[in-house]
């Protein structure tokens, strides 16, 4: 490998006649930008901890009124990018939201797209572009980019939920901004989740020419994900975790442009080691109880906990002997596979 040359070895004089026409040499920052054979992740593998931050997200709720707040998040911040970080990985922006009983969030759309999962709580919804979708444990609900969304709060308890969004790309590609808009009175009906799509493998009849709505599901419950993993497990082999995509059912294509999710089961007491890809991933845990190493360090996690890999990692999984674990993974393959790079090494 050839040694490239660096800043300092070029004349002073030169360097400043280089900075004056706001140019500058590629050589001395190549590698930076090119590294040799992998990237080198800025992301720090993190775990943040649901029983440590709930008491604090509580506190919002008694510090900061709805009304003042937009949306009441605690952002989790990145620990290779800092303090104030607005994201979880490379692409991935995730915090968790509350809404006291009888609170409303106003309407509003923007240009990311973003997915809740619910952590806690009965009683909380979302409208989407009209469509009311009630938020149970563990459920996925997505609010597309450019589709309107107002959260309100019909039950007695705190709720709590996981927001991801795709923002780092947005606020990257200068292309984040919002609109403010009213309350959304929904249409008098279940949502499509309920309807239309379900039973898997089977789509309403459309008459030629007949538009597709883009997004045509919008929650996905958890109760059908963890009985469609369940039956799977019974013949995975031991040592793989069984995974599902959320996919958009007219199409197979992923449900949101760029994130991706995937429900994943991991056995009782079973180790599973990961192939190593050049997608970052976020876990959120639904049910039960392990661990897992990520580049050599070690996060032990149960319901509710939410933890990192940068792209790249190295990752294996152990659930704890008693139950099987379940967890979401948050990831940006969809995004990958669009521009071509999507890429899986194997494991030593
Ligand atoms: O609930 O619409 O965590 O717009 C960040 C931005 C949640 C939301 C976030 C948002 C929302």
């Amino acid at each position: 490998m050839a040694q490239l040359g660096t800043l300092e070895e070029l004349p002073l004089e030169y360097r400043e006649a280089l900075a004056k026409q706001s140019t500058g040499p590629l050589w001395p920052m190549m590698r930076n930008v090119l590294p040799h054979d992998r990237p080198s992740a800025i992301s720090k593998p993190h775990l943040w901890s649901y029983e440590h931050i709930r008491p604090l997200l509580l506190r919002a709720g008694e510090l900061t009124p709805v009304e003042k707040a937009e949306r009441r998040v605690l952002v989790l911040a990145d620990p290779g990018r800092g303090e104030g970080a607005m994201q979880v990985t490379s692409s991935i922006y995730c915090g968790l939201q509350l809404l006291l009983p009888g609170e409303k969030a106003p309407a509003h759309k923007h240009t990311p797209s973003a997915a809740r999962i619910i952590v806690e709580g009965e009683g909380a919804y979302t409208i989407v572009d009209g469509e009311k979708c009630v938020m149970q444990h563990g459920d996925l609900v997505l609010t597309p980019g450019g589709m309107w969304h107002d959260h309100g709060h019909e039950g007695d308890q705190p709720v709590i939920w996981l927001d991801a969004l795709d923002l780092p790309l947005f606020v990257y590609l200068e292309g984040s901004y919002a609109v403010e808009g009213e309350f959304q009175t929904p249409r008098n009906r279940p949502d499509s989740s309920m309807l239309e799509y379900a039973e898997a493998g089977l789509v309403p009849t459309r008459a030629p020419g007949s538009a597709r709505a883009k997004y045509p599901q919008l929650r996905y419950p958890w109760s059908k994900t963890r009985a469609g993993l369940e039956k799977l497990a019974a013949y995975t082999d031991r040592g793989r975790a069984v995974e599902l995509d959320y996919v958009n059912p007219e199409t197979g294509e992923p449900c949101l442009p760029t994130m991706g999710f995937t429900a994943m089961m991991l056995a009782a007491g079973d180790k599973v080691r990961a192939p190593v890809t050049s997608s970052s991933n976020v876990f959120h845990v639904i049910d039960g109880a392990g661990s897992s190493t990520v580049n050599g360090k070690t996060v032990n996690w149960k319901r509710g906990d939410t933890f990192s890999a940068p792209v790249f990692s190295e990752i294996d999984h152990q659930a704890g002997g008693k139950d099987p674990a379940f967890l979401i993974r948050i990831h940006d393959r969809p995004l990958q596979e669009k521009i071509g790079f999507y890429e899986e090494r194997g494991r030593a």
